[in-house]
């Protein structure tokens, strides 16, 4: 990658600096750039192929399977910039998945025993697929080590089901989908018994779980009842693909035993439609009866097969050795017979790829594919239909994994590879200790001339496979219908408007109704008694993109994220006795300090009144409350005044008549109507002399003005560019 002469170039600049005297000089132009960097042209046009401009979006979404860390990453191509982390088969704080009670539930009931699994092993998702093409609804991982499956949804990237595989006890980590994602299909890895008894035949398997679409993203789910599981003999098995056209119906995947190398070939219509056993309370297809249903075949291979992956259009299964085998589809079909099929029978023809090939990936040309070989460095380009090998680029690393945009479906689609990269870390990343990131590069496929413009770095990951789609086949909400329970797209039981706040009882049971609306949490206060179990169901009233609250309570480990629009629910026993703050954990806005409560637990035992019925403020700091109650009643003048102004322009120029305006106008008085409350409480508390409540009121008040005031003026531009047209 690096020529001697940039070497030499990047040492002179790198002594040139030891020597010179700081500050360095200016760096305005491009070329001063390049040469106070050391960069060459390549450099500079490898990094504007992968910059983003302000307001740019990227072409597509890739998604990747952290391994160990259990959950998912998403990323943008060309920019490779990390948008999210999700939480799968792992709590995930940030997004209070495992931590809030709905997605706590949904992860315990997903494990055997009901154990919550903290971890999870998994590697190479699937998009949902229409007619073998993504619709960019769904994504599915497999968790190897807690033999689990689960289905995220892309409208909300939020995972929505977990489920215990409950037959297969080692899982390969991968999930495949059928053309029409009827099935999700997990396969196991290593063999072992499916039954409590250690001392039982070991078994391998390969589980289809049926998958139904409902009207609504959020109402679709993997029914276990109508899944099933088929046994297959005690093999280790890998990678596998679903076939689409020709191959369509099949399933081909990887199989090893005594240093033997096979292909499996599973015939799910027939599958279906054999005759069913019942293992641990799952539906499953015994050997016998799929090799009975002419439903399975074994074909031994030549040499060591890495994976087996469909192409595009459905022609071939190409397995994956240092030989591409390039096998006829539809001749595999036909010869699914229940036993052994030779592979010359089948066979299209094979390609010499290369030494240590390690996978396979397939380009929007027509019968192109990569390889990449690890031995040598090297990415190949090759075409399946004329078994010959095209151009290659030499790397400076070991190629491994391989991913093209949409190459999993019938439509690849991009002028980009993904290449994993196990030890990228030595060649420009720094030493971060002993615990390194993933790496992986972009290669630029657009010519003949293929180049590795970008290297990224992925941390908290062991990354495998990737998928990716073109960014506007997923269309991602902004904010959720109020009271949103995030986990099945319900309207939740516990959802709660402004002004119902509440806090209900039941012996040593509680629950708190509240909400979260900048800048406040309702209610402030909460007294329980010390044991008591305490429930805070909170409800996100915001309506703006992207107002996002936390929430927790000191020392309780609790802990809560509420997008605009969701309720979700905490739930603790109040063990300690004290008075525990809670806050927002989320910087929701200049005012977020204002995001706070308290929780009084009165211990047990305890004989004295109310305790700290009220907060004990000193002289000092009541007058100190005053006085900002009493300044922020000036600003609240003034913000009304900004208000009038407005609406007397609005009403002066009929902006009745343009129905956007008015749409806008409504809703900015649709804010200022629920500050009603705030006002009567700043008002009251006021009379009272209770400054601290008077002061936080009028503050929320205040924020309702100022959105109101934001809208306004808003429909005020918007009005004055209309009529000025
Ligand atoms: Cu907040």
């Amino acid at each position: 990658m690096f020529s001697k002469a940039k070497r030499i170039k990047a040492i002179l600049a790198i002594l040139a600096l030891g020597f010179m005297a700081l500050p360095l000089s200016a760096q305005q132009t491009l070329a001063e750039v390049k040469s106070a960097r050391g960069l060459t042209d390549a450099d500079v046009l490898a990094s504007v192929k992968t910059f983003m401009p302000r307001g740019g979006r990227d072409e597509y979404f890739a998604i990747v399977g952290t391994g160990n860390s259990g959950t998912m990453i998403v990323y943008g191509i060309p920019s490779m910039r990390i948008y999210k982390y999700v939480g799968v088969f792992s709590p995930e704080p940030w997004q209070g998945y495992g931590f809030d009670d709905e997605s706590s539930l949904m992860l315990k009931k997903s494990s055997l025993d009901d154990r919550i699994s903290s971890y999870g092993d998994m590697r190479y998702p699937a998009f949902s697929e229409k007619g073998g093409n993504y619709d960019g609804h769904f994504a599915f991982f497999s968790d190897g080590a807690n033999s689990r499956i689960a289905l995220l949804g892309l409208d909300d990237f939020e995972t929505k089901q977990v489920l215990s595989n409950p037959v297969l006890k080692s899982i390969y980590p991968e999930a495949v989908v059928t053309p029409n994602t009827e099935y999700v299909i997990q396969s196991s890895q290593y063999p072992a018994p499916w039954t409590a008894n250690p001392s039982d035949a070991k078994k391998s398997g390969v589980t289809f779980w049926k998958f139904v679409e409902g009207k609504e993203i959020h109402k679709s789910r993997m029914i276990k009842e109508e899944s099933f599981t088929v046994e297959l003999p005690a093999y280790a098995l890998g990678y596998f693909d679903a076939g689409k056209g020709a191959g369509k119906g099949l399933i081909a995947g990887v199989a090893k035993k005594d240093g033997k190398s096979f292909v499996y070939f599973l015939d799910y219509d027939k599958l279906a439609k054999a005759g069913k056993t019942r293992v641990n309370d799952f539906n499953a297809v015994t050997y016998a009866e799929a090799q009975n249903a002419k439903a399975v075949a074994f074909v031994e291979m030549p040499a060591d097969v890495k994976a087996v992956k469909t192409t595009p259009d459905g022609k071939y299964f190409i397995a994956v050795a240092d030989n591409a085998v390039v096998i006829d589809a539809a001749k595999a079909k036909a010869a699914v017979n229940g036993g052994t099929v030779a592979l010359g029978d089948i066979q299209k023809g094979t390609v010499a790829l290369g030494s240590g090939v390690v996978d396979i990936a397939f380009d929007y040309r027509k019968n192109t594919a990569y390889a990449s070989a690890g031995n040598d460095k090297k990415i190949v380009r090759f075409n399946y239909e004329d078994l010959k090998t095209d151009q290659s680029i030499s790397l400076s690393f070991e190629p491994g994994y391989l991913m093209t945009p949409q190459g999993m479906s019938a439509s690849p689609h991009s002028n980009y590879l993904t290449v994993v990269d196990k030890a990228g870390v030595y060649k420009n990343f720094p030493n971060v200790g002993p615990v390194r990131p993933s790496f992986m590069h972009l290669i630029d496929i657009s010519s003949d001339n293929m180049t590795d413009i970008y290297t990224m770095s992925l941390p908290q990951a062991n990354i495998y496979g990737q998928a990716s789609v073109l960014r506007t086949t997923i269309k991602p909400i902004i904010r959720y219908p109020l009271g949103t329970n995030t986990r099945n797209g319900d309207v939740s039981r516990y959802k709660t408007v402004a002004g119902q706040e509440k806090i209900e009882r039941e012996g040593n049971r509680v629950h708190v109704f509240g909400t979260l609306i900048r800048s406040h949490i309702t209610p402030e206060i909460v007294r329980v008694n010390q044991g008591d179990i305490v429930t805070f169901h909170l409800t996100n009233l915001e309506r703006a993109e992207d107002e996002t609250h936390g929430f927790t309570v000191d020392t309780y480990g609790v802990h809560g994220s509420f997008e605009p629009g969701k309720t979700a629910s905490v739930t603790f026993v109040a063990d300690r006795a004290g008075a525990f703050p809670y806050y927002c954990t989320e910087f929701c806005s200049a005012l977020h300090l204002e995001m706070e409560g308290i929780l009084m637990v009165k211990p047990k035992g305890y004989k004295g009144g109310d305790i700290a019925a009220e907060e004990k403020l000193t002289p000092e700091q009541l007058a100190g409350y005053k006085k900002n109650y009493e300044d922020k009643l000036k600003v609240i003048a003034q913000t009304q005044d900004v208000i009038n102004g407005v609406v007397q322009h609005l009403k002066d120029n009929h902006f009745e008549k343009y129905p956007y305006v008015k749409a806008l106008v409504d809703d900015a008085f649709d804010q200022l109507g629920k500050g009603a409350s705030a006002k009567e409480k700043h008002e009251k508390y006021a009379k009272e002399g209770k400054w601290k409540q008077a002061f936080l009121w009028a503050e929320q008040y205040w924020q309702y003005q100022v959105k109101t005031a934001d809208v306004g003026l808003r429909a005020k531009k918007l009005l004055d560019e209309k009529i000025n047209k």
